[in-house]
């Protein structure tokens, strides 16, 4: 029985003067910094994709937010972000990352979003993260990283399928919030698939 924390894509696209900035995502840093020393497995995901990505509303001619549909799912259009080897594609400076421990990266094909750390937008293929998780016995996540409504929330809904015990650092998240409200209504679902809410200073011993 051994528990994880999972670092969603807290890289620097994500955060202020990011191309796909999250308000205030550069606050969670200091919050994920202060918990990750309780933990001896740190999983980060990182969102990795090719230039051509088909998430990049200018590989496809259209709007920021406007939705497409990419093979039969609903595709929201974003602006080029996290694409690989570049700037904004890194971790943030500032986490602790020494303390990481595997990184999964994430939409790395062109042809399918992945907004989860586990599976691909259409299920059909995975980073490994689950397997990953079986292997080293871990039942129990506790999440953390941007965004709320996009990453974080997918992920989490893919653990509790798994029937990966899963707690979402409240204060340790942050979301886009494309339609005010978003993260609210994420936060609520998470909760309702069988999430365990809880704060960063709860998190005493793992
Ligand atoms: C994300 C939109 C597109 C995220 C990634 O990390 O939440 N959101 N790619
Ligand atoms: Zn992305």
């Amino acid at each position: 029985m051994t528990k994880a924390l999972i670092l969603v894509d807290i890289q620097n696209d994500f955060c202020p003067n990011g191309s796909l900035a999250v308000n205030d995502g550069d606050k969670i840093i200091p919050v994920v910094n202060s918990i990750i020393d309780k933990f001896k497995n740190v999983i980060a995901t990182q969102d990795w994709h090719p230039i051509n990505h088909s998430s990049f509303a200018l590989n496809n001619n259209k709007n920021i937010g406007d939705l497409i549909d990419l093979n039969g799912t609903v595709q929201v259009m974003w602006p080029n972000h996290c694409v690989q080897d570049s700037y904004g594609a890194e971790f943030v400076k500032d986490l602790d990352t020494d303390k990481i421990t595997k990184v999964f990266q994430k939409g790395t094909d062109k042809n399918v979003d992945s907004y989860s750390g586990f599976y691909d937008n259409d299920h059909k293929k995975n980073t490994g993260l689950g397997d990953y998780l079986k292997d080293n016995n871990i039942d129990e996540i506790y999440v953390t990283g941007l965004a709320t409504d996009y990453c974080v929330k997918y992920t989490v809904l893919d653990a509790l399928n798994l029937g990966i015990t899963t707690n979402v650092v409240i204060d340790a998240i942050k979301g886009v919030n494309l339609n005010s409200g978003d993260s609210e209504k994420a936060i609520q679902e998470m909760e309702k698939a069988g999430a365990k809410i809880v704060k960063s200073t709860e998190i005493i011993y793992t």
